[in-house]
């Protein structure tokens, strides 16, 4: 189990379409939370979302989008967990990250920092899937922004495909950062040394989605989609 084409072939065999999904490994010694310790690889997963869909969301979030958002966890959710249980039978030790936060992940220090103990995003930069944009999103070459990530950890060093990505590529597009209803972006390009809060401000974000849920969607949850929606980097697929 060295390989990507491996991996891909277990996406294929629980997912059905390898076409909708980019992979790739990571390196991500001393980047980890103590939680991990020992589990220093990463497998990184990027599922494509219905373009349709996103197409629909460029001026705020519908039901329709909603309910991707919670079918795409749930099968990224089960994926992760059967690509664990196949690296078991194979005697490889691993751990599934969930797309999404956990009810255990939702306490005091989330609320303040709105930040969990592992970030995807990061995991996908190291795997070299993309950079991050200027809304912080993670924008990969295929599909842009749209796509949900989930991660398998490892203890074994992995086969290194793609090299890193290590700063922006999003030069002076600022499509995201102007059509953002939060204004929550200053229009700073990211690299590897800057924290996400130099350049986003995550809480005008999830305010901003809280108002667009309840009037779009009546219900109490965060989402918006906006940024994902208008990126030019996503609005067709790259092979
Ligand atoms: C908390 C959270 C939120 C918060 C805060 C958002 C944020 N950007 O931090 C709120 C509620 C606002 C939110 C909103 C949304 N979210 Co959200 N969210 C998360 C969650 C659970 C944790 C993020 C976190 O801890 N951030 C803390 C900071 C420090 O880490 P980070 O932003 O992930 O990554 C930074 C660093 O790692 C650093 N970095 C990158 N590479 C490297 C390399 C090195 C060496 C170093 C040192 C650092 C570094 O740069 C990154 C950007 O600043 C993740 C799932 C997860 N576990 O990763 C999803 C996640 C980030 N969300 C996601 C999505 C899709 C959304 C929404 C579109 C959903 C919606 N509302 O409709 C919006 C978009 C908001 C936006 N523009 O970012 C996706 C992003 C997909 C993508 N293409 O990037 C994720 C990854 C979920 C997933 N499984 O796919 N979210």
């Amino acid at each position: 189990m060295e390989t990507l084409s491996d991996i891909d072939q277990i996406i294929e065999k629980y997912a059905g379409n390898k076409s909708d999904f980019i992979t790739g490994y990571a390196d991500l010694t001393g980047l980890l939370h103590e939680n991990y310790t020992g589990y220093s690889y990463g497998i990184v997963i990027g599922r494509k979302l219905d373009y349709d869909i996103i197409d629909s969301i460029s001026r705020g979030p519908n039901y329709e989008y909603y309910l991707l958002y919670k079918k795409i966890n749930k099968e990224l959710e089960a994926l992760v967990r059967q690509i664990s249980d196949e690296l078991s039978m194979l005697s490889m030790e691993s751990i599934p990250v969930s797309p999404t936060t956990s009810d255990e992940e939702i306490n005091n220090k989330f609320s303040e920092t709105l930040r969990v103990d592992f970030s995807h995003k990061m995991a996908a930069t190291r795997a070299g899937l993309g950079w991050i944009g200027k809304t912080g999103l993670l924008i990969s070459k295929k599909f842009g922004p749209r796509l949900r990530l989930a991660t398998i950890l490892v203890r074994k060093p992995l086969f290194l495909t793609q090299k890193p990505y290590n700063k922006s590529k999003c030069g002076k597009c600022n499509i995201c950062v102007d059509l953002c209803p939060a204004n929550a972006a200053n229009g700073k390009l990211w690299n590897v040394d800057t924290d996400r809060d130099e350049f986003y401000n995550p809480f005008k974000c999830r305010e901003q989605c809280r108002i667009l849920s309840r009037k779009n969607l009546n219900t109490d949850i965060s989402i918006c989609g906006i940024c994902v929606s208008v990126c030019p980097i996503g609005k067709k697929i790259h092979e």
